[in-house]
């Protein structure tokens, strides 16, 4: 076959994204609602902005400005976890970042596959936040046994997907016609079966360990739980939710409402109840409920330095310590003025986040900088003195623990929250992924840093090429 009659990587991801829509919308009815809440939300702001409207015009991101940025999966075993890597990996997305929810009471480790490099984020952002059920931390051994037997029968991949993965390996990329079958046998690994794999009694047991091993052992695949657009005014779509009739999270997830956004704002609406059924002894199924899906939003901000994160870190946890989100929504006000009091602490302008080092910025020359021809390198500092380069803030295109532990949390119900010993060990699931996970520090890092080098490279060259 001709390297040239590939489809490339991003145009399968692209695909797969809108299928996952499609087949998304079609299951759960209220996130299509969401969907036409958020492509409101979007249209409004982009009419009372016009600077805003211009800048993704010149971007060319506005087409695609309200379709899905991310999805979440949960998954059982190891061995699931492998065979997903090398499959996102034909779909051109990467494990980054290790996130560990134990301390938040959520028993999972994750990262995120996503896009990594620029061309293909703008091309198509899509990530999925995979998350692995830790069975360690399972107290009850008999359980743990049980739920390893359960899982180790099951097959969430097709023969199709698995054939096709492994072509795609073998052969460097996939032609039309395969990358076609590959999105649709994908697919089926994260459709929602309402048959469950156990018995209701097992269910109940699962259930009162955790919620969320109940979700992950009791199914036959690791349904999609949600996906999320990316909208331009989250407040407003929290504030309109209930107006759609449906019901959203008590807060929003991440930073307060500011002038030059930071990280990753995030909230959704609660998770359904779904009906389901469970095997019984003779052989028939039994009704019964299952919540675990929901619809999420974000809006995204600059990405931050260890330093700025540091600094983040420590004024969310300083808001949690006067006021600490209830489930139920009977404090949002007094947890949105504690937040909002905190994060007075974060400097709210690109030129003060760059002079304190909190954020990465990405450089570029300005009119001035490209007309200018210098004889030797000068510090950064004096050329954008000078009016030579200019800085724009480079978009955080990860997650947040507190933040994430915070969506799981609120779509797992609102019973009591349970506590694990903290217990990170990025080690054990790099070696359960089958690879090392990309440092999202290291990875901003190096796209400030490049951005930085063309600069001066640019300004010199001039005189080079003279
Ligand atoms: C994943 C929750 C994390 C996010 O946006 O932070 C997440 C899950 O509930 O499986 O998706
Ligand atoms: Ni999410």
């Amino acid at each position: 076959m001709k390297e040239n009659s590939f489809v490339s990587a991003d145009d399968i991801r692209s695909a797969f994204s809108a299928a996952m829509s499609f087949m998304y919308r079609d299951e759960v009815p209220a996130y299509g609602t969401l969907m036409e809440l958020v492509a409101k939300v979007n249209a409004d702001t982009l009419a009372a902005d016009a600077t805003l409207k211009e800048r993704l015009e010149a971007t060319d991101t506005l087409e695609r400005i309200s379709e899905e940025r991310h999805g979440a999966i949960r998954l059982g075993t190891p061995a699931e976890l492998s065979m997903m890597r090398r499959v996102f990996a034909v779909m051109g997305m990467y494990p980054v970042g290790y996130y560990d929810l134990s301390t938040a009471g959520v028993p999972v480790h994750s990262t995120a596959f996503r896009p990594v490099s620029e061309v293909s984020l703008k091309r198509n952002p899509f990530r999925v936040f995979t998350s692995l059920l830790r069975l360690d931390l399972i107290t009850d051994e008999t359980l743990r046994a049980e739920s390893e037997a359960i899982l180790k029968e099951r097959q969430i991949f097709t023969p199709g997907a698995t054939e096709l993965t492994e072509k795609a390996e073998r052969d460097g990329g996939l032609d039309k016609a395969d990358a076609e079958r590959l999105v649709a046998e994908v697919l089926e690994t994260f459709r929602w079966h309402d048959k469950a794999n156990v018995s209701a009694a097992m269910y109940k047991r699962l259930h009162d360990a955790h919620r969320l091993i109940a979700d992950v052992v009791s199914f036959k695949g690791p349904h999609i739980n949600h996906l999320t657009p990316r909208t331009l005014d989250i407040d407003r779509v929290q504030a309109l939710m209930p107006e759609y009739n449906i019901a959203p999270k008590a807060v929003v997830e991440g930073p307060p409402t500011r002038r030059s956004p930071i990280l990753l704002r995030q909230t959704s609406f609660k998770a359904l109840e779904e009906a389901v059924s469970f095997r019984d002894a003779d052989g028939g199924w039994k009704a019964g409920s299952h919540t675990a899906r929901f619809g999420e939003i974000e809006q995204r901000g600059i990405a931050l330095t260890p330093k700025g994160r540091r600094l983040y870190d420590r004024l969310l946890e300083d808001s949690r310590k006067i006021v600490r989100p209830a489930a139920d929504g009977s404090n949002a006000r007094e947890y949105e003025a504690a937040l909002a009091e905190a994060f007075k602490g974060f400097p709210d302008s690109w030129a003060e986040i760059r002079e304190a080092g909190l954020g990465y910025f990405s450089y570029s020359l300005t009119d001035k900088g490209r007309q200018t021809k210098l004889p030797g390198r000068r510090d950064l500092e004096t050329l954008i003195a000078d009016g030579l380069v200019q800085f724009d803030p480079i978009v955080y295109e990860d997650f947040l623990p507190v933040s994430a532990a915070g969506i799981f949390q609120s779509n797992l119900g609102d019973g009591a929250q349970q506590e694990f010993v903290a217990s990170p060990n990025q080690k054990r699931f790099e070696t359960d992924l089958g690879a090392a996970v990309l440092d999202e520090f290291a990875h901003y890092a190096g796209i400030e840093k490049a951005s930085i080098e063309n600069c001066l490279k640019a300004l010199t060259a001039a005189v080079a090429a003279e």
